[in-house]
């Protein structure tokens, strides 16, 4: 399995975050990326491979150009209003508002932005691209007929929808790829998101959609974050009606639990028959992560690849959350391991 990797990952890093009230050192670090890297070379799972430039279509084609555009120039604003220091909102837009556009580059991060763990950095917009990079690359391996890829993406994807970052998330790679797939030629994209987060921002910009199925495990949004979606009714709607499965879980949830809940994910994209998978690859259902709640355990991850590569249907994996350091790696190549073994 090729895994696709760019070192301007390393242009989206911030010392600390806001969380719980609080200036604390910062989780989603450049370092994560580099863990996984190094497990994955030790691991001796494939070639690691640079990603090539693709041009903004297949960006375009998930997310709103106005959007878009803002992500690429707001820096340069902030910069000749505020001076170069990071770009965080502190305004955001009332319900029932006319979104209106402004001049001020302050409103526009608040109109964009969804919560405050997303600061765009001079940085942001190529590290962001490098990611997308990264998926489109993966997906272009695939489509020439290896059975898997792993892109290894940072920042991660699965928050942003169509017009809105957040939760570490700019430009959404897992959905930017499957919607890639549906332009090459696939009939049918399934994306299995296992990071401990619900992935609001696939599900949310494949809604109504009946050609991609939208799949996610994840903590229960009454009690963790991204909050307010992510429940088990939320089924789809017109053509996608039926297309989106949540699978909401408790904290403290174990293996024998997750297991459970992976296998209705399973038999439901089984029954949908993809041409292609996308898996949304956060390994935050670790037991030791510092922001989540599940426990999930090393050997628990090899299962996970094992299960997926059993369903045969060729996989990208893209890289989202994980946040416990000295397990990030091995978990991430636990994973692609299972698969690759259930594959061959
Ligand atoms: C609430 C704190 C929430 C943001 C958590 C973001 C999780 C990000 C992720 C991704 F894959 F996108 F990286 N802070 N207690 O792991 O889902
Ligand atoms: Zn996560």
């Amino acid at each position: 399995m090729k895994t696709v990797y760019s070192d301007h990952h390393k242009l989206q890093s911030v010392e600390t975050e806001f969380y719980r009230g609080k200036w604390v050192e910062a989780f989603e670090i450049p370092r994560r990326a580099q863990l996984v890297l190094d497990a994955v070379r030790r691991a001796d799972l494939g070639p690691i491979v640079e990603p090539k430039s693709f041009d903004l279509a297949p960006v375009l084609a998930v997310h709103d150009p106005d959007f878009v555009r803002f992500l690429e120039n707001v820096w340069a604003e902030w910069v000749a209003e505020v001076g170069p220091i990071p770009a965080y909102p502190n305004v955001w837009p009332p319900r029932r508002t006319r979104m209106i556009p402004t001049i001020r580059p302050g409103a526009e991060l608040g109109r964009y932005a969804v919560d405050m763990s997303s600061p765009i950095l001079e940085g942001t917009w190529r590290a962001a691209r490098a990611a997308v990079d990264c998926a489109l690359t993966g997906a272009d391996f695939i489509n020439a007929g290896d059975p898997s890829a792993f892109a290894l993406c940072r920042p991660p994807g699965h928050h942003s929808g169509r017009d809105y970052y957040g939760g570490y998330c700019f430009l959404n790679n897992a959905a930017i790829a499957a919607q890639y797939f549906r332009d090459t030629g696939a009939r049918r994209v399934a994306i299995l998101d296992v990071d401990y987060h619900h992935g609001n921002g696939t599900q949310d910009i494949f809604y109504d959609r009946g050609d991609i199925l939208t799949v996610s495990i994840h903590g229960d949004p009454v009690q963790e974050y991204p909050y307010y979606i992510g429940f088990a009714d939320e089924t789809g709607h017109g053509a996608g009606e039926g297309f989106n499965l949540n699978l909401p879980l408790s904290w403290g949830t174990d293996f024998s639990i997750w297991r459970t809940a992976l296998d209705q994910a399973i038999d439901r994209i089984a029954a949908f028959a993809p041409d292609r998978l996308v898996v949304s690859l956060g390994v935050d259902a670790f037991e030791e992560d510092p922001i989540s709640h599940f426990k999930l355990k090393g050997p628990d991850f090899v299962e996970i690849g094992r299960a997926i590569g059993a369903l045969k249907i060729p996989a990208l994996f893209v890289m989202e959350g994980g946040y416990a350091i000295e397990a990030i790696g091995t978990n991430v190549a636990n994973v692609l391991a299972g698969h690759s073994s259930a594959r061959a």
